[in-house]
C-alpha cells in the first residue's frame, strides 16, 4: 500500500535529519507523519482526490505536498535530494535497535561499516572496541540489536498477519469458486508473532482460485504454485500460503493446518487410543472415513472431547483439561466494557480527547481513560501541573455532554528506583493512576524487580502498564523476578496490563497465564494514541485466551461502579 511507502519515507527523513543533527522539533514531526500515515486505514490516494490530507493527524500543508507529489510521479524530489547528502549504508546501520545517528557516523567515518553483516562481523571479532568511548558493553548491545533485526525478519507481529490475512482473505471470499475460507496456522492461534499465513479454502474449481490467487494486486513474486497449494510474497514481505481442499475435508483441514503441531500430535495419539485415525482427510475407523464433512467440533467430539478454541491448541494442558470437561469458559472481545489506557493530544496522542471519546462510545464502551504521559516525559508532551487542570475540566465538560464516562488518569513515568514524578497529592485526584517504564530497560533483574515491586506497594498506583517493556523487533523485555513481582501485584491489588499494542502483547500469554495463577488482576487495554488503534483490543483479548483467561480474570470486564470498588 502507498501509505505505507511514504509513512516509510518520512520515517526515514527523520533519521537522515537526526544524523545531520537538525532541529528535533522538524524531526518529530516527520516521525509523527509517520506513525499517523501507518494507522490509516484508507487508501491516501482516495484521501488526497477528495482535498483531505491536512485532515490527517500530523499531517500539515507542506507534508500533505510531500505526499501529493509521491501520488504522482511515485517520488519526492526534495526527500530524492536529501538522501544523496548521506552515504547510504548509513540508514540500513540506523534500522538496528541501540544504533542512534551518532553511533551510526561513528562506525562509517571511523571503520567504513556501512551494511549490518560487516557490523556483526566486527562486533563479534570485538573490533569496535577501537572506537572513542567503545566498550564491550556497546558491542554486547549492538549484537542484540543485530539478533533483533534478523528475527523481525523471520517473523513478523501479530497486527501485521492479521491485516495482510484480512485482505487475502476479503478478495477471495468474493471469488465465485470459494465456498469456504479461514486463515489457520498460528495466526489463527493468535500468536504473537508469525511467519507465515496460511489459508484454507473448500471449492472443487482450485486451478481457477490459484490462477487468481497469484495475480492478487498486494502479490509481489510468486513462491510456487500448484493444483491445490501455492505461496506468495507480499509487497509488504509477507509469504501467503494457500491450500484449497474438497468441501467434504474442509474441517479435518482446517483443525490440521490450524496446529499447534504439537496439539495435532498429541490429538493424534488420542485417536490411535480410540482405536481411529487422523489426518487432514478426515478421521478414519479401519480405513473408512467416518467424518467426512465434519466441523472441527464433530471432530473433537469423535475424540471424545469438547471443542477446543485454536488459542489454547498449543499441547499446555488443553488435552487433559478438555478429557476431564474443565477447559476454561475464556473471555470474548464483548464481554470489554472500557479501555483503561488511551492517549490524546494533551500528550502525545493524534486526536482530541472528544473525537477518542466519540470512537469509543461507538465500540459500546461504557467508559474509557485518558492516560496522558506524566511531567518527566518531554519527549511525549507529557503534562505540567496547568496541563492537568486544562485536562480536568475538559473532562467535566465532556461527561456532562457525553454518553460514555472518561476518567481522568495519568501514566506516570517510574524513575529508575520507582518513583513516580508527580507528587502524591497530584496523584491522588486523578480517577486512575498506571505506573510505567519507559527508561533505564538494561538495569539488572534485581533492580528491574525492586523498581516494579516499589510501584505496586504505592498507593496511588492502580495499574502496571506493559510490564515487561518488550517492543517487538526494538528491544527484548527485560529481566523480571516474576514470582516476586507477581506476588506484590496480586498482595496490594495492583493490576497488571495486557497491552493490546500488537508490537507490545506484554503482559503475554505465558506471563498472564502465571500472573492469573498468582491471583493478580489483569486489565486489558490498548494504549491507543489513534482512533483505529482502539480495535487492537481483540488482539489483547486473543492473548488473555491464550493465557486461558475467563472474564472474572479481567477487571476491565466489569462495570465502572464494581471497577471502582475492585481498584485501589
Ligand atoms: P508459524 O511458524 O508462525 O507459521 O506457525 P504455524 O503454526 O502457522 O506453522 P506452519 O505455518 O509451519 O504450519 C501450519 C500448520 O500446519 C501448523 O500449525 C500445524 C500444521 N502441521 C501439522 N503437521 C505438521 C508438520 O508435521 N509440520 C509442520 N510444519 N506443520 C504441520
Ligand atoms: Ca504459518
Amino acid at each position: 500500500m502507498l501509505n505505507k511507502q511514504i509513512a516509510e519515507i518520512f520515517r526515514k527523513t527523520a533519521q537522515i535529519l537526526e544524523i545531520k543533527g537538525d532541529n528535533p522539533f522538524k524531526i518529530r514531526a516527520y516521525q509523527r507523519a509517520a506513525d499517523s500515515l501507518e494507522n490509516v486505514n484508507e487508501d491516501l490516494e482516495d484521501i488526497e482526490r477528495q482535498g483531505r490530507l491536512c485532515q490527517i493527524p500530523g499531517i500539515g500543508h507542506d507534508l500533505a505536498q510531500m505526499i501529493s507529489e509521491f501520488i504522482g510521479y511515485g517520488a519526492i524530489k526534495s526527500y530524492d535530494e536529501l538522501k544523496q547528502t548521506i552515504p547510504e549504508g548509513l540508514l540500513e546501520l540506523l534500522s538496528i535497535p541501540g544504533v542512534g545517528p551518532k553511533t551510526a557516523k561513528l562506525l562509517y567515518d571511523q571503520l567504513k561499516i556501512s551494511d549490518i553483516q560487516t557490523l556483526e562481523k566486527y562486533a563479534k571479532e570485538g573490533r569496535l572496541q577501537a572506537l572513542p568511548g567503545f566498550k564491550v558493553k556497546h558491542e554486547e548491545n549492538i549484537l542484540r540489536g543485530i539478533e533483533l533485526v534478523k528475527k523481525g525478519m523471520e517473523r513478523m507481529d501479530l497486527g501485521t498477519a492479521y491485516r495482510s490475512a484480512q485482505k487475502f482473505v476479503g478478495i477471495l471470499n468474493k471469488h465465485p469458486a470459494v465456498k469456504r475460507i479461514e486463515a489457520g496456522g498460528s495466526l489463527r492461534r493468535m500468536k504473537e508473532t508469525v511467519r507465515d499465513i496460511d489459508i484454507l479454502v473448500a471449492s472443487n474449481k482450485p486451478r481457477e482460485i490459484m490462477d487468481d490467487f497469484v495475480k492478487i494486486k498486494e502479490v509481489k513474486s510468486v513462491l510456487g504454485q500448484g493444483p491445490t497449494k501455492s505461496s506468495v510474497v507480499t509487497k509488504e514481505g509477507v509469504q501467503v500460503d494457500l491450500r484449497v481442499v474438497d468441501e467434504k475435508s474442509f474441517g479435518s483441514a482446517l483443525m490440521y493446518f490450524t496446529g499447534s503441531k504439537a496439539h495435532n500430535i498429541r490429538l493424534r495419539q488420542v485417536a490411535i487410543k480410540k482405536g481411529l485415525k487422523l489426518s487432514e482427510y478426515g478421521v478414519f475407523k479401519k480405513e473408512k472415513n467416518i467424518a467426512a464433512g465434519f466441523s472441527e467440533k464433530e471432530i473433537y467430539r469423535l475424540l471424545g472431547m469438547p471443542y477446543i478454541e485454536p488459542e489454547l491448541r498449543e499441547d499446555s494442558g488443553e488435552i487433559e483439561a478438555a478429557a476431564k470437561q474443565k477447559l476454561p469458559d475464556l473471555i470474548k472481545l464483548e464481554d470489554i466494557k472500557g479501555d483503561l489506557h488511551m492517549h490524546s493530544t494533551y500528550s502525545d496522542g493524534n486526536y482530541s480527547m472528544e473525537d477518542m471519546a466519540l470512537a469509543a462510545e461507538k465500540k459500546g464502551y461504557e467508559y474509557i481513560a485518558f492516560t496522558d504521559h506524566s511531567i518527566s516525559l518531554k519527549v511525549a508532551n507529557g503534562l505540567d501541573l496547568h496541563a492537568l487542570a486544562k485536562k480536568r475540566a475538559e473532562i467535566e465538560k465532556l461527561n456532562k455532554e457525553l454518553k460514555i464516562k472518561i476518567l481522568f488518569g495519568t501514566e506516570v513515568e517510574l524513575d529508575a528506583d520507582g518513583k513516580t514524578d508527580y507528587s502524591d497529592k497530584v496523584l491522588s485526584e486523578f480517577d486512575i493512576v498506571i505506573g510505567a517504564i519507559h527508561s533505564g530497560f538494561r538495569q539488572s533483574k534485581q533492580r528491574v524487580t525492586k523498581r516494579l515491586i516499589k510501584a505496586c506497594l504505592n498507593r496511588h498506583i492502580d495499574m502496571i502498564a506493559h510490564p515487561t517493556g518488550r517492543l517487538w523487533t526494538v528491544r527484548e523485555a527485560y529481566e523480571v523476578d516474576f514470582t516476586a513481582f507477581f506476588k506484590a501485584a496480586g498482595d496490594t491489588g495492583t493490576f497488571l496490563e495486557i497491552s493490546s499494542f500488537p508490537t507490545r502483547l506484554d503482559l503475554n500469554d505465558v506471563n498472564a497465564r502465571r500472573a492469573k495463577e498468582a491471583g493478580v488482576g489483569l486489565a486489558i487495554s490498548t494504549d491507543s494514541h489513534h482512533i483505529e488503534q482502539l480495535d487492537y483490543v481483540k488482539f489483547g483479548v486473543a492473548t488473555a485466551r491464550r493465557a486461558w483467561l475467563t472474564k472474572k480474570d479481567v477487571v476491565n470486564t466489569l462495570s465502572l461502579k464494581e471497577l471502582m470498588k475492585v481498584k485501589k
